[in-house]
This record gives structure tokens, C-alpha cells and sequence, in this order.
């Protein structure tokens, strides 16, 4: 387990990457953005009481100059525990100021983070209530969009499916719509589109299908993982290099379906906080002296959500009235 006290901690960690990402807002640079989001990450994590190693970071030790796969993180006085992040995920949207982006990370017990290499992973998720199996990355869209209309006990014109929209997805959009689903296209962002499978309500999505980064999968999976849901993965390893690369991080099985919990187990903790406004979290706010963050906390073993509004006050710049 992993100390319910350094739990909330973890808060100031995404609340910091955030609030360095939204100074980027809308300016059109998105290496600029996500820079700035990872050094303010890195700086907040190396705070904390605890010995971590980055399993999920942003790339190799040669080519990512902040939070690299291998990194240690924390004081180093603490528990040992790996450590995924993704400071800005979903670049382009903060670049553009476009709905959706957040800076988001995992931490759990050292060995719990499936160490994913940096290549595209085959996804499929839904939310709670539903039979185990109801959807599988084996079949066809048309038969997972059937049998998931047949579970609710709805057409399947009721249900909806959100694809991250690329052209490689094409004709899984065209088969979601041969089946008669409704789409809600992804411009970016798969995290927040797997999580929003969770919520009910009226314009809720139903089915999260298609590729996106390997490392999204896994923060995903530790997010679904609290509140319910099924969730696969496969890697696309379509190249030898990926291939090679892959079986130097361990792994031995190359076509494995990896499940939710396989990709995040035993007592993962997943936060995020908004950059942009989203359908997860509000963006930061700056109205003056007073910067506002939005913050979830999502924790894999208790299956607690909780939702941290802040505001932060700059004293220094602008003096205490
Ligand atoms: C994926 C997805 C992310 O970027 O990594 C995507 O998982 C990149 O896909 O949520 P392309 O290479 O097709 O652009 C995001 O959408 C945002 O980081
Ligand atoms: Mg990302
Ligand atoms: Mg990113």
C-alpha cells in the first residue's frame, strides 16, 4: 500500500505541472508547453518523501532531457514506487487552446506500472456494470458495439463510441458506423476518453476504441481501474526496432492483450489536473493574484475519487492585501 498521506501530495505535483502548461496556453508551442510542464513536474515530485523511478516518462535517457524513463524521483527517503507521467497530454490542445489538455501522472508500488514502451497500444474501454468480457480487442467493432448495446438493453444507435479522429482509424470508423453508433471524434486526448467511458449520464460515451500512446494506456488503466470499468491493451510493435525495443524493456510476450489490471495493479494512484477546460477538469483559471486549479485523484485499491479545487496565491508578486 502505498501511505494514504503521501496520496494527497501528489496533488501539488500535477497542480504545479498544470499551472506552467496554462502559461502556454494558446501560443502555438507546444514543445515550449510541455517543457514547462515537465520541469515544473519533475520539480515537485523530487519534493516529495519518496524513492521513485520513472517507468513512464518522457522518452529515453538520451533523448528527453527532464523525467526520462530510469529517473529517479523524490528525496529517495520513502517508499519505493514507480512512477508514470505524462506532464501535458494533449500538447496541441494547450498549443491551441483547445479543450481537453491535462498534466497527469500515476505512482504505485515498485513493479505495478506495466513498463511500456513509447509505441502506439491498441485500446478498448468501458464503464461499470457490465458483465466481465463484453467487449473484447479480438472482435470485430460491429460485434463489440452489438454485444454492448445488447448488455445495456438498448439499439445499437444508442450507443457511442469516441475514436481519437487520425486517418489511421478510418475503417474503425467506418465499421462503428456501419453498426450504427454515434461517434464522438477525439481531436487528441485518449486518457480523458477512456475515463469519461465511466460516467453515466445523459451524454455519456459508452465505448472507447482504437490506438493511442502506449503510455496513455497504462495512466488510463490506472484511472478505469477506480472507477470501474474494463479496459485492454495490445501493443503495435510493427517494426523490429519496436520489436527490439520492447524485449529490452522485458517483455516476452509481444502480441499480449494486457488487461486493466495487469497494465496498473496493486494500489495505483492516478491524478490529474486541467489545463484547458475539459469534459474531466475545468483548466487553470488566472484572474490576477489568484491562480485556480481543478485536480482529481483517483486511488486503484479504495476506489476513491476525490476532486481538489485550489487556489494558489502569488504573496511575493502580488504583496498580500
Ligand atoms: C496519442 C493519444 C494521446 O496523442 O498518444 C495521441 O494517446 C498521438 O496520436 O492522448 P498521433 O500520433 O496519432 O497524433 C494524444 O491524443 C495526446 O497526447
Ligand atoms: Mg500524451
Ligand atoms: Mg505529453
Amino acid at each position: 500500500m502505498v501511505d494514504r498521506t503521501l496520496i494527497i501530495e501528489l496533488v501539488r505535483v500535477t497542480e504545479q505541472a498544470a499551472v506552467a502548461a496554462a502559461r502556454w496556453r494558446g501560443r502555438g508551442d507546444e514543445r515550449a508547453a510541455d517543457a514547462a510542464a515537465a520541469a515544473a513536474m519533475r520539480g515537485e515530485l523530487n519534493r516529495l518523501p519518496l524513492d521513485g523511478t520513472v517507468v513512464i516518462g518522457e522518452g529515453a535517457r538520451d533523448e528527453a532531457p527532464l523525467l526520462f524513463v530510469g529517473e529517479k524521483v523524490g528525496t529517495g527517503q520513502g517508499p519505493a514506487v514507480d512512477i508514470a507521467v505524462d506532464p501535458l497530454e494533449g500538447t496541441t490542445l494547450c498549443a491551441k487552446d483547445m479543450p481537453g489538455s491535462i498534466a497527469v501522472m500515476a505512482l504505485a508500488p515498485a513493479g505495478a506500472l506495466l513498463r511500456a514502451p513509447d509505441v502506439y497500444m491498441e485500446k478498448i474501454a468501458v464503464g461499470p456494470g457490465y458483465p466481465p468480457g463484453v467487449v473484447d480487442l479480438d472482435r470485430s467493432p460491429e460485434d463489440n458495439i452489438r454485444a454492448l448495446a445488447s448488455a445495456k438493453g438498448v439499439r445499437p444507435a444508442d450507443i457511442t463510441v469516441s475514436v481519437l479522429d487520425r486517418p489511421r482509424h478510418a475503417a474503425l470508423i467506418a465499421a462503428c458506423r456501419r453498426a450504427g453508433a454515434s461517434l464522438r471524434l477525439l481531436t487528441d486526448g485518449d486518457i480523458a476518453g477512456i475515463i469519461v467511458t465511466a460516467r453515466t449520464g445523459k451524454a455519456a460515451v459508452d465505448l472507447h476504441i482504437g490506438s493511442g500512446g502506449a503510455a496513455e494506456g497504462v495512466l488510463a488503466a490506472g484511472a478505469l481501474r477506480c472507477v470501474g470499468g474494463q479496459m485492454q491493451g495490445r501493443l503495435i510493435l510493427d517494426s523490429q526496432e519496436k520489436r527490439d525495443r520492447a524485449v529490452a524493456m522485458g517483455i516476452v510476450d509481444l502480441a499480449k492483450v494486457y488487461d486493466m489490471t495487469e497494465m496498473a495493479s496493486g494500489d495505483v494512484v492516478v491524478v490529474a489536473t486541467g489545463v484547458t477546460d475539459g469534459a474531466l477538469l475545468r483548466g487553470v483559471r488566472q484572474g490576477g493574484a489568484v491562480i485556480e486549479t481543478d485536480t482529481v485523484i483517483y486511488r486503484g485499491s479504495s476506489g476513491t475519487v476525490r476532486r481538489i479545487r485550489a487556489e494558489h496565491r502569488d504573496f511575493a508578486k502580488f504583496g498580500r492585501d
